[in-house]
């Protein structure tokens, strides 16, 4: 089995549709990568157990999604030197917001990478991730760059 280079994090299932798009994402780049449920807040101990782990397996970064008062990226970054990427998710009567501001206001010290609210987020962190790990791999870097120009083939006419 391959060994996972990112972990994909949840606070809920109920996360798992938005969180989806990341995992599409990465599978379109071939990068291999695991998807779990732990909620900071109502699996504690299993959060930082699995934050305290990852790099021994090999995993190079974390994705994370929550919504509410989302914590999730934090206390990930808590237990790991591994770059944390947070996406807020839109699941309460704030839309977003409430785990904007939870996810992207880090006391300083302990980083999180914070992505735009909602799908859009989970995309970047996706390609986010694979930035990361282009740096150390070249035909990684190579597919980047052919994701942005399809990406411009499909703005320019004709
Ligand atoms: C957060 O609360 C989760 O990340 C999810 O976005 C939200 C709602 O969770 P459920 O009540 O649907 O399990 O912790």
């Amino acid at each position: 089995m391959t060994t996972p280079k990112i972990g994909i994090l949840m606070g809920s299932k109920s996360d798992a549709d938005i969180m989806g798009e990341t995992a599409r994402i990465l599978e379109e780049f071939g990068v291999p990568h695991e998807m779990k449920v732990l909620s900071a807040h109502r699996t504690p101990q299993e959060t930082s157990e699995y934050a305290q782990s990852a790099e021994g397996r090999g995993i190079q970064a974390l994705i994370a999604g929550a919504g509410y008062a989302a914590h999730l990226a934090g206390a990930l970054a808590a237990h790991s030197t591994l770059p944390i990427i947070g996406v807020p998710l839109e699941a309460s009567s704030l839309k977003g917001l409430d785990s904007l501001l939870s996810t992207v206001q880090m006391p300083k010290g302990i980083p999180v990478a914070c992505m735009g609210i909602g799908k859009a987020g989970a995309i970047n962190a996706a390609l986010f991730a694979v930035q990361i790990l282009s740096r150390s791999d070249p035909a990684l870097a190579q597919k980047l760059k052919e994701y942005r120009e399809k990406m411009r083939q499909e703005i320019l006419p004709g």
